[in-house]
């Protein structure tokens, strides 16, 4: 017998199978989660409302990081859905952190590792109320330290797990219970941290943002920075559908305009220089994204003057990302938005659908 096969039979025996239904073949091959070639850091027993980007993209990660990883993991939703004592969908070393201290956490435990002389490596997550806000601090300090950590915000635009309050990453114009659109204001008055460049600043070997909306690219980001002996960081833009207020059949479609429109530009920084970026074939409006969120709905009332007005200030903030990072695509780029890296509901995105 393989090995393989081996390990299937000892897990049988010590699970037992479900008996087969009538219409099942009556044939002895692995089932679906035993056929599962990836490693699974987290597992689905987890508790995020459906549609959770945050819960896909912390899947994604540890597909490829793991199975050599420890996780410190700051308070938020990731942390809240997966933990409910006395259970845990994580299949790695994880150690929860406050919300302010997460790359501090990850500091000891990488020096602890070099202390023992293991290569494993350390990872910490964070909402991007715990990494643009609360823990910038000790992020800093963690990148400025050199320890060998990825650190990966989850970046869902707003404090979710507390009930929907904006941080310095809300995009300007949206609604939330801290920001709420009315009479006085059409939402958040300020706009979303460039947060990437402030890391960028730090001179790290290696930052960069990925979305949910490109699972192959998020991948290959993560294998890159597993890679390198020094701090990395990556943002993920992580649809909401309880914040951002749209179906959560839709988080993909979601995330994906707001690449196609220029809002959340995927570059990547090495020392602080743009070494990559994902090309935008065929820039969207970002109306197209704008619309199917209840966060931005203020914006299409046709009866109030400042719609207009907030709808085109956005658009000028994504023209700029597209014009500053020169995202601009043209022919039939296999790597650029609308090419083999971007998947929707069935498969592969072929074209724009
Ligand atoms: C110092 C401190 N302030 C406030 C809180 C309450 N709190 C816990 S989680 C959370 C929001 C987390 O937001 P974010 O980091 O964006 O993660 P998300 O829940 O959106 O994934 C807040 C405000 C806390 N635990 N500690
Ligand atoms: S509130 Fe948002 S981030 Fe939190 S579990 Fe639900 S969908 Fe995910």
């Amino acid at each position: 017998m393989s090995d393989k096969s081996e390990r299937l039979a000892e897990l049988r025996a010590k699970h037992g199978r479900p008996p087969a239904a009538p219409h099942e073949p009556k044939h002895d091959a692995p089932t679906a989660r035993e056929a599962q070639p990836r490693f699974r850091g987290l597992e689905s027993g987890h508790r995020a409302c459906q549609g959770c980007g945050e819960a896909l993209a912390a899947r994604l990660v540890m597909e490829c990081a793991g199975p050599d990883v420890m996780v410190a993991n700051a308070t938020g939703c990731l942390e809240v859905f997966t933990t409910a004592w006395p259970q845990s969908a994580w299949r790695v070393p994880w150690m929860h952190s406050l919300f302010e201290n997460a790359p501090a956490i990850a500091s000891g435990m990488e020096a602890a590792m070099k202390a023992k002389g293991k290569n494993t490596k350390v990872l910490a997550f964070g909402g991007d109320g715990a990494t643009y806000d609360i823990g910038f601090q000790a992020l800093s300090g963690m990148l400025e330290r050199y320890h060998n950590i990825l650190y990966v915000c989850y970046d869902n635009e707003a404090y979710m797990n507390t009930g929907i309050q904006r941080s310095s990453s809300t995009p300007h114009s949206a609604t939330t219970t801290t920001s709420p659109a009315g009479k006085e204001r059409m939402g958040k008055r300020h706009l979303k941290k460039d947060l990437l460049s402030i890391i960028a600043a730090h001179h790290i070997p290696y930052a960069a943002a990925a979305s949910v909306a490109y699972p192959q690219d998020l991948q290959r980001k993560v294998r890159y920075a597993m890679g390198i002996e020094g701090p990395t960081f990556l943002v993920i833009h992580s649809p909401c559908p309880l914040g951002w207020k749209h179906d959560s059949a839709a988080t993909i479609e979601v995330a994906r305009r707001a690449v196609e429109c220029g809002l959340f530009p995927l570059v990547e920084l090495e020392r602080g220089a743009v070494t990559n970026v994902m090309p935008i074939r065929d820039a969207r409006p970002v109306t197209d994204y704008l619309e199917l969120q209840g966060r931005f709905a203020h914006l299409f009332n046709g009866e109030d003057p400042r719609a207009q007005e907030e709808r085109d200030h956005l658009q000028a903030l994504a023209d700029h990302n597209i014009q500053t990072f020169g995202l601009n695509g043209e022919g039939d780029d296999p790597l650029d938005t609308s090419g083999i890296a971007a998947v929707g509901r069935g498969g592969p995105v072929t074209g724009r659908g």
